[in-house]
């Protein structure tokens, strides 16, 4: 057995520091990408990778890299995170295990006085939420040269400010590149925010791909008009534009026969009063499956649901696409080497694929990538009551420390 071992309690203390950043009366958090208490977290994420002895480079769309040296300073680079940044209200989990999980390997290998012959970096990604600023994973997008800096900055949140400006005032647009080091693996621990692992009593996911995913975003206007006198036949009603394409959305996903899954999750109604037609309805499409050609026809449907809705209901539309990234399947040798570390720790796992977006996905365009999930307890996330067992956490961290082992060590 390999002297490098994760210290449990110690991730334990740092994941409960950690989370008393943003905390909510509910024991959830709230640390939207680029606000105070992000910052507050990135704060506290510099000191510790500082404390652990990495060298930190912030990058300029505000990733936050810490790196250990290895034998080899020109071998590529085992890239090891994930991200900080959370929903409005959610969970404690979600990325925070990512991340404090890729420090604790790092730091057991330290412990150890174990010298890795390639270099050894933990990252926490902007922006990976894309609650506050969409597209969401922008930082590893922007890494991954998919986004450049520019169309970063100049993305506006419902306030109308701007991440260049709200990265600039928490002090994070950093002076390095935010360009891809020489990579020779990526690897994500996260909860699998579903309910797959709970239910067949496993311990661990081995994260086969992500699903692809599309947002849209459509704003139909109408006229505000005075709910009681105004003939039915007389309306433009903005919102009942917008619930025939949320209707639509449900039949579409509900049709069997396909994984696709569709959400409309955020809707803001002007003016918003109990006794005005609605005249202006802006809400968002989240579509995704594993398969792209059901995403790219699910799109289809909804432009066309939206078409259709506003010439019934006699309503003006736009429509913008937010987000499309395709799934993919990670590389095979990633995945074994997850499935082979979990058996050295003696962990029951399952294959499975991703519902959920994750950094990897880009990261996966760059090297070899590989993802590990640990059970999300009633697969509950993007929740206050988000919640996964301690032991779960350091098992998860275990086989991360153990699959690293293998790829910073050259064969
Ligand atoms: O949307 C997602 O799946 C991720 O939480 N950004
Ligand atoms: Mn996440
Ligand atoms: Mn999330």
């Amino acid at each position: 057995m390999s002297d490098v071992t994760v210290d449990g309690q110690r991730l334990r203390d740092r994941f409960d520091a950690f989370n008393e950043i943003g905390a909510t009366e509910a024991g959830g958090v709230n640390r939207p990408s680029l606000s105070d208490a992000n910052r507050e977290a990135r704060d506290q994420l510099v000191e510790w990778f500082e404390e652990a002895g990495l060298e930190v480079r912030i990058d300029e769309v505000g990733n936050v890299f810490g790196r250990r040296e290895g034998r080899d300073p020109d071998a590529d680079v085992v890239l090891l995170g994930s991200h900080v940044d959370s929903q409005y209200n959610g969970g404690r989990y979600d990325g925070v295990v990512g991340v404090l999980g890729a420090l604790e390997v790092v730091e057991a290998f330290s412990d150890a006085g174990v010298e890795t012959d390639r270099p050894l970096e933990v990252v926490s990604w902007s922006n990976e939420e894309g609650v506050r600023f969409q597209p969401d994973m922008l930082g590893s997008g922007v890494y991954a040269g998919v986004f450049d800096p520019e169309f970063a900055y100049g993305l506006e949140d419902k306030a109308g400010k701007t991440f260049g400006e709200e990265l600039e005032r928490i002090g994070y647009r950093g002076e390095a590149p935010a360009e891809p080091d020489d990579l020779h693996r990526y690897l994500e621990l996260h909860v699998e925010q579903g309910p797959v692992l709970e239910e067949r009593g496993l311990d661990v996911g081995v994260v086969e791909g992500v699903y692809g995913f599309a947002w849209l975003e459509a704003t139909f206007e109408g006229q505000a008009d005075h709910a009681g006198p105004t003939p039915m036949h007389a309306r433009q009603d903005a919102f009942v534009g917008a619930a025939e394409v949320a209707k639509a959305v449900r039949e579409l996903t509900a049709t069997g026969g396909t994984d696709l899954v569709g959400t409309v999750g955020s809707v803001d109604v002007w003016p918003n009063s109990i006794n005005v037609i609605p005249e202006r309805v802006t809400f968002t499409v989240d579509v995704r499956s594993y398969d792209n050609e059901t995403i790219d026809a699910a799109v289809d449907r909804v432009r066309r649901e939206v078409e259709h809705a506003a010439e019934r209901e006699g309503l003006e539309y736009e429509l913008e696409e937010l987000m499309r990234i395709d799934a993919a399947p990670f590389d095979d040798g990633c995945i074994e080497t997850v499935a082979a570390a979990a058996e050295e720790v003696g962990c029951s796992y399952t294959h499975l694929v991703s519902g959920a977006g994750h950094d990897a996905s880009y990261l996966n365009q760059l090297a070899p990538t590989g993802m590990l999930f640990v059970p999300s307890v009633d697969g509950v996330s993007h929740r206050e009551s988000e919640y996964t067992e301690w032991d779960d956490v350091v098992a998860g961290t275990e086989v991360l420390c153990r699959a690293v082992e293998r790829m910073a060590t050259r064969a």
